[in-house]
């Protein structure tokens, strides 16, 4: 596995790119212009400067996260041949700086959602948290005003220019189901996958967070059979996915591990962290560590060192701890402590199996 770590840019993070450099076993950074609204092209200068930050410091900048997807994409709209053509313009600018990875969603007009970016933990740190009666008791408009006005709501991606766009958005997605909604998603891949060919950039597709429907949108990236399905709808090694063990985890249905094995050949980014789910659905992001949440994060990294993944891995969302000031879920601690975590099991199986010894058959009998 090959560690990279998520950077939110010169100005837009509390993370120096010299603290990160100090982690050990990081070797590139997880980008994006993140205040370019979805659907412009991304200029190939401001791409160029990241890439001369990077470098300063010996990083690659191979994954991007994200580059979204215009809403007329997802609505299939008149207009989306249009979007399509700038998200090919970006690839091909993306491709100058030798990215090779790019990481999207196609969530219809939220981005995640949690209902409280400080809930408490029993050790008196913080971490992201999801109620699910408060989520269910909303009108959908009242959270998003709630947002603007409480920190102790808020989804990170809205921009107020787009909150007054909401009703509109809202009206325009009620009659696509979630077939019209895979539909265009295959509209789209069919359009740019063979971009994504020539020019050796592989996309990766997050599952939705949370992975079930909310407020009525739909939603068709939240098991292993949509998944599998939406691999093979181009089936091109260059259309594949993010395995986010936390999205996909809070589902209790899904299992990681055997969505590792499934899927192997199609993962081109890993996202790992744990969460702690709760009977009445609520769930809270807790540290890296198997025993301090319910997704067996032990069995997920030896299921990838099982498969003999080389692909990117990033630690996920980590807690807020020792009082640092940072954006939620993204300090700079947490992530780390999670990076060591992980080397340290990837490192003990490597050290017990050996990369040569290593035996793909009996994959399964880490099922939990
Ligand atoms: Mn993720």
């Amino acid at each position: 596995m090959r560690m990279v770590f998520r950077w939110f840019g010169e100005g837009n993070d509390s993370v120096k790119l010299s603290q990160i450099k100090q982690i050990p076993g990081v070797e590139g950074l997880v980008w994006a212009l993140h205040d370019l609204p979805a659907g412009e092209v991304w200029p190939l200068e401001r791409v160029q400067a990241i890439k001369r930050q990077a470098d300063q410091f010996g990083f690659h900048i191979d994954v991007v996260e994200s580059v979204n997807i215009h809403e007329s994409i997802k609505l299939g709209s008149d207009d989306r041949d249009y979007y399509i053509e700038n998200y090919i313009k970006t690839i091909q600018h993306l491709a100058t700086v030798g990215v090779k990875v790019i990481c999207y969603n196609f969530m219809p007009v939220f981005d995640w959602i949690r209902t409280d970016l400080f809930g408490l933990l029993p050790d008196q740190s913080t971490a992201l948290f999801y109620e699910s009666d408060k989520v269910r008791d909303m009108d959908p408009l009242e959270l998003v005003q709630k947002i603007a006005a409480n920190p102790d709501y808020t989804m990170p991606g809205w921009e107020p220019e787009r909150l007054e766009t909401l009703k509109g958005l809202f009206s325009a997605y009620q009659n696509v189901t979630n077939q019209d909604l895979m539909h265009h998603l295959k509209y789209f891949l069919e359009k740019v996958i063979p971009v994504c060919e020539e020019y050796d950039i592989k996309l990766a597709i997050h599952p939705d967070d949370p992975p079930w429907e909310i407020f009525t949108l739909p939603r068709i990236v939240t098991t292993q059979h949509q998944l599998k399905e939406i691999t093979q709808l181009v089936d091109s090694p260059y259309n594949g996915i993010t395995l986010c063990s936390g999205a996909l985890g809070v589902l209790k249905e899904n299992n990681i591990v055997t969505m590792i094995y499934d899927l192997r050949d199609r993962i081109h980014f890993a996202h790992i962290r744990n969460v702690q789910l709760f009977d009445n659905g609520d769930f809270i992001e807790t540290s890296h560590r198997t025993m301090d949440g319910s997704l067996p994060i032990d069995q997920i990294v030896q299921a990838y060192h099982e498969i003999g993944y080389t692909g990117y891995v990033r630690p996920d969302h980590g807690r807020h701890i020792w009082n640092e000031d940072c954006r939620p879920g993204y300090g700079l601690y947490d992530r780390a402590l999670g990076i060591m975590y992980l080397w340290g099991l990837w490192d003990a199986y490597q050290q017990i199996r050996g990369k040569d010894e290593v035996d793909v058959t009996n994959s399964l009998q880490f099922k939990r």
